[in-house]
């Protein structure tokens, strides 16, 4: 390539990449970055600092509440589900994001066509294992990139990122998803989680910048 066409490719590449933009009124599919993001190469932790050590035997996971039918997987039950693979980034409310995270997990979408949630449930809250609670409406985790995730970049998740199973909602927010998933609660009401219970939004979307409530 001479150096002008290495120009305009980078050219080309800066208006794919939509490079210099604020953002804030471009529409989601302009733009890969969330308003006020910068990409990371690593993968944080944040949590609260007590990391469930669970083995898949210890593991289970409840789903309750307004639902026509309550169940109880353990993890043979669970990888047992049909298995669906998604590619996907990731927002940090502190600022952070992933590009290209590779999953395996139990589709959202599966999990609602078997506990079948009744007319009047809207809202869920998610509950771990380290007594971490999150609460997402019913009509964000019905979309079709959301897992129960096991597996990351080809990987049983570790212990850190949240195995052996933890939520993985991309359109949202990351505090939004629950690592060590232990229970999830369908109901009518909104119930907020610990960080929705500190100043943090109800619905979490990173496009939309809702990062406080
Ligand atoms: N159970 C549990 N899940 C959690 C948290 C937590 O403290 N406990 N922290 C949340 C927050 S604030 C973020 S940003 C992500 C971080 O996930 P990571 O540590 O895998 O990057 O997990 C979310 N899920
Ligand atoms: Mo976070």
């Amino acid at each position: 390539m001479t150096d002008k066409d290495k120009l305009i490719a980078a050219k080309e590449k800066w208006a794919r990449d939509g490079r210099g933009l604020t953002g804030e009124k471009a529409a989601p599919a302009a733009r890969r970055l969330p308003p006020g993001q910068r990409e990371t190469f690593d993968f944080p932790v944040l949590d609260l600092g007590d990391q469930p050590n669970l083995s898949t035997r210890d593991w289970s996971l409840s789903v309750g509440g307004m639902v026509e039918n309550p169940i109880r997987w353990d993890w043979e039950t669970f990888m047992a589900q049909p298995q669906t693979e998604l590619v996907t980034d990731i927002h940090c409310v502190t600022t952070w994001s992933r590009y290209d995270n590779a999953w395996v997990g139990v589709a959202a979408q599966h999990l609602l066509k078997i506990v079948r949630p009744r007319k009047e449930a809207r809202f869920l809250l998610l509950r771990s294992f380290d007594g971490y609670t999150t609460n997402i409406p019913l009509s964000r985790f019905a979309d079709d990139d959301v897992l129960l995730a096991h597996s990351w970049q080809g990987q049983r998740l570790s212990r850190e990122h949240g195995g052996p199973v933890r939520a993985m909602i991309p359109k949202l927010y990351f505090w939004k998803s629950a690592k060590w998933l232990r229970h999830i609660t369908f109901s009518d009401r909104d119930t907020p989680g610990y960080w929705e219970l500190r100043g943090y939004h109800g619905e979490g979307d990173p496009w939309k910048e809702e990062r406080y409530s």
